[in-house]
């Protein structure tokens, strides 16, 4: 395996924590610095490397890095917006809770924008069928997990 690129800046906690895993497992790896707050996160060139400009990105040769990268980002980029347009949507009405539509539609908005990020960016652009390219995984259907109950009524 080559040695694990990590873009990172280590004021960031989540940085850290993965400089620490290399350290205490004596794992190999170079280090190329960002400074967050020089902007270093949000330019063009960097968004090539990660397009949505965080750190810590790992530069592994590794078939489960993007089945890894996809899950992380799963929690709170897709399955929270799609989780809380299902609850409005679909779960309060049923419990008669009353709910307010223009905070539903702004709901609805959320999950069109994870849907676009989710094809553009972990499909490319739609032009692969699964997250990491050729093999369906946990990651897909965790996806597919969260769109399917959008079809409730
Ligand atoms: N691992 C998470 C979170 C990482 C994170 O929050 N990183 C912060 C630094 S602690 C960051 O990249 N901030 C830069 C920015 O938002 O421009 C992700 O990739 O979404």
């Amino acid at each position: 395996m080559s040695k694990i690129i990590m873009y990172g800046d280590l004021m960031s906690q989540p940085c850290r924590a993965v400089a620490w895993v290399m350290i205490y497992g004596n794992i190999p790896y170079e280090l190329k610095l960002l400074q967050v707050l020089k902007g270093e996160t949000r330019t063009d060139e960097y968004k090539k490397i990660n397009p949505f400009g965080k750190i810590p990105t790992l530069k592994v040769d590794d078939d489960r890095a993007s089945v890894d990268s996809y899950l992380d980002w799963h929690h709170l980029n897709f399955r929270k917006p799609c989780f809380t347009y299902f609850v409005s949507k679909f779960m309060l009405p049923k419990f008669n809770v009353a709910t307010d539509p223009l905070k539903v539609e702004a709901e609805a908005k959320e999950v069109a924008k994870a849907l676009h990020l989710f094809e553009k960016y972990w499909l490319v652009e739609g032009k692969q069928p699964f997250i990491n390219g050729t093999d369906m995984s946990l990651a897909d259907i965790s996806a597919y997990c969260e769109l399917l109950y959008q079809s409730c009524n």
